[in-house]
């Protein structure tokens, strides 16, 4: 049901970027947000223009339901809330505990540096004024990437943030809620404490944090994961409001040698294989007598599991998803590095050394105790992570993700004296004269020390 891709006997080399191992032999899933550009246009080009209207019209259109209000009324926060099963209750709550213990030590401090006497450069922090955070709730509803994306910004100082996701067709027959997101989602955001939640969903929602419409002010930073249309708005509308990441779909990654258990192996596997056709599987083992292990654990494993013949079938049989086999263990660390997983657990002997020897991943899982679906729920880590390789460049989200650092410069006259000579000189050399005139103008128009 996986396929098995043999880089044994390849060549490669530690310390080129991704260790030398060619990108193209290696699984991925074809996510071609270039292609979803053309028909998202459109639809935010309508948002911008027609507000409320616009998003009704589209809550009908790809969710099938007929909404007659976008935000969400504060009665509906406090009574999904009240209704949630108190042990979802507990268990996010633990997840907000653990989350906030980690991302509250994120806060990066501001700090002043004593250039010269009298000359001085602070980098303050500053939060980003509004933020909307997208969760996802097409396929799965996500209560737990309301947490991954509130705790962070709310521990970064954002004073206003609000939530988007999909309306709902009434989630539970019988029950009340339909036309809001669902109400985990609800009873998620009320046990934060956000209390401005709008039904809107994909690419609608992106438009409508970005253009602002009748009901919601425009933001000035959307983060979030969502799918491929989630991805082209944030790609075009990127410039006009800030974008944490394009976020395609799941990935783990596991480099583990023989002293894995294939049983772990698998069902961490599966785990990531649950969210998407498209989510992508990847083991990289030197070993193939766990490779063949982890193939029987495989079938074993998806017979006894859900949502087998819509994501973790297609998941684990798609071109993205793969048993690499290597000739060591360091060759193993090469094809990780390269692949960039937005997840990589390391089931190996010596586990840590081979974890700190990994350049990029979103996030890194140590030894048998810590599979992805920790992180997912209750590490305390962040699940909001770079996928598609860009865990080669960019960080999940953080703390960080909700600030800015500004660079504030404060000279005394003397000590821009001392310096003056260099910024006409630099100036000059550049032929921007106006730049160096701007100094010496404060000089009488003669620069000390020329
Ligand atoms: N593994 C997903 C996050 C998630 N898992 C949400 C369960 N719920 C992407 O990191
Ligand atoms: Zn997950």
């Amino acid at each position: 049901m996986i396929s098995r891709i043999d880089l044994r006997g390849t060549a490669f080399s530690e310390g080129s970027p991704g260790g030398g191992i060619d990108r193209d032999l290696l699984p991925r899933a074809d996510f071609d947000v270039e292609a979803a550009l053309e028909k998202v246009r459109p639809i935010c080009e309508d948002v911008k223009h027609r507000g409320t209207a616009a998003l009704i019209h589209y809550a009908e259109k790809f969710d099938g339901v007929v909404i007659d209000q976008v935000r969400v009324p504060a009665e509906a926060l406090r009574r999904a809330l009240e209704e949630l099963d108190p042990k979802v209750r507990a268990a996010l709550e633990e997840s907000v505990r653990r989350a906030r213990l980690v991302h509250g030590e994120q806060r990066r401090n501001d700090h002043t540096t004593q250039v010269v006497p009298g000359g001085t450069v602070t980098e303050r922090w500053v939060p980003v004024e509004r933020v909307g955070l997208y969760v996802p709730g097409g396929r799965s509803v996500y209560p737990s990437s309301v947490i991954m994306n509130v705790v962070p910004a709310q521990e970064a100082g954002v004073a206003s943030m609000a939530v988007a996701s999909p309306a709902q067709k009434a989630p539970f027959p019988g029950h009340w809620g339909g036309g809001l997101p669902h109400p985990t989602i609800l009873a998620a955001c009320a046990l934060l404490g956000v209390d401005e939640v709008y039904a809107a969903g994909g690419a609608t929602a992106i438009a409508m944090f970005a253009y602002g419409t009748e009901e919601c002010r425009p933001a000035t930073l959307v983060t979030g994961p969502g799918n491929i249309w989630v991805a082209a708005a944030k790609r075009l509308l990127k410039g006009r409001i800030g974008i944490d990441a394009e976020a395609g779909p799941t990935e783990i990654a596991i480099l583990a040698d023989a002293t894995a258990d294939p049983v772990h192996v698998a069902a961490d596997l599966i785990s990531q294989a649950e969210h998407d056709p498209l989510a992508a599987a990847v083991l990289v083992t030197d070993s193939e007598e766990l490779a063949d292990a982890v193939d029987k654990e495989l079938e074993t494993q998806v017979a006894a599991t859900k949502h087998v013949a819509d994501r973790i079938l297609p998941a684990l049989a798609g071109r993205q998803s793969g048993i690499v086999l290597v000739d060591t263990i360091e060759q193993g660390l090469a094809v990780v590095n390269a692949y960039a997983a937005e997840h990589l657990e390391i089931q190996t002997a010596d586990a840590h050394a081979v974890a700190a020897r990994v350049r990029n991943a979103g996030a890194v899982f140590i030894g048998p105790y810590a599979p992805v679906s920790l992180g997912d729920y209750a590490a305390g880590s962040n699940h909001v992570l770079p996928t598609g390789g860009c865990a080669c460049h960019s960080s999940g989200l953080s703390v960080q993700s909700f600030l800015r650092g500004i660079h504030v410069v404060d000279y005394t006259r003397d000590a821009l004296a001392d310096v003056a000579h260099h910024v006409v000189t630099l100036a000059d050399a550049e032929d921007l004269p106006a730049h160096g005139a701007a100094v010496r103008a404060r000089f009488e128009w003669t620069v000390p020390g020329t």
